[in-house]
């Protein structure tokens, strides 16, 4: 089986994928999509990904896999070991709920396409488009603190990382790449630490990809 992940070293969502396949132990390769050059709107890649992002998944001569999270439930349902989701229904729609908080209701917001839509569409300034990018970030973080303050470890929904970890570590992660102060929210900030303690998660990290700036 070949498996390629067309990603970009500094996408949050081809991240997740990474960490999901490093945890279930997958091999695959990686082509890098350059999202600060506009490789996304490529035909090429249009013909990949009609929605001109990262990531997608193609296994052998398949049709691609987009959306991360449709890519990492595929994953789960065809290797299902480890588990990434947890056992009990309602355990699972609490875990996918934690995701979707990332997934769905932040990240869609802070993508290329919209920070480009607000630079050269309604042409907001510098400091309003960082004000609009750390709002929607802290909002999510805010959520997902409430909702894991009092759970007890060390990830979200106990002692095995889940997709809920996955979408939460790449959210601090992107976080930090923009230096946002995350000292108000430390039960995300000591889940997402125990998750970049893992390998998978380590070897999946933005800054571990090819195209990433050798500086910290
Ligand atoms: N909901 C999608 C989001 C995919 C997405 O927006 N990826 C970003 C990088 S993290 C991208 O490729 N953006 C290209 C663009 O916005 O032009 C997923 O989870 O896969």
């Amino acid at each position: 089986m070949t498996r390629t992940l067309y990603g970009f070293w500094r996408s949050l969502a081809a991240f997740r994928v990474r960490a999901a396949m490093n945890l279930k132990g997958l091999d695959y390769r990686e082509v890098s999509i350059d999202l600060f050059n506009g490789e996304q709107d490529l035909p090429a890649f249009r013909a990949i990904n009609p929605m001109g992002a990262v990531p997608a998944l193609v296994e052998d001569d398949h049709p691609p896999l987009t959306q991360s999270l449709a890519i990492i439930e595929y994953l789960e349902e065809v290797h299902p070991a480890p588990p990434l989701l947890p056992a009990s229904p309602r355990a699972r729609a609490h875990c996918r709920a934690l995701a979707l908080t990332v997934a769905a209701d932040a990240h869609p917001l802070v993508t290329p396409r919209v920070r480009n839509y607000l630079d050269h569409v309604l042409k907001v300034d510098e400091p309003t488009k960082m004000a609009w990018i750390e709002h929607w970030s802290r909002t999510a973080l805010r959520a997902l603190e409430r909702q894991l303050v009092d759970a007890p470890g060390p990830y979200c929904m106990g002692p095995s990382v889940t997709v809920a970890d996955i979408c939460l570590t790449t959210h601090v992660v992107g976080a930090r790449l923009f230096k946002f102060d995350l000292a108000e929210f430390p039960t995300c900030v000591r889940i997402a630490d125990a998750c970049l303690a893992l390998e998978a998660f380590a070897r999946a990290h933005p800054l571990e990809q090819v195209g990433a700036p050798a500086a910290r």
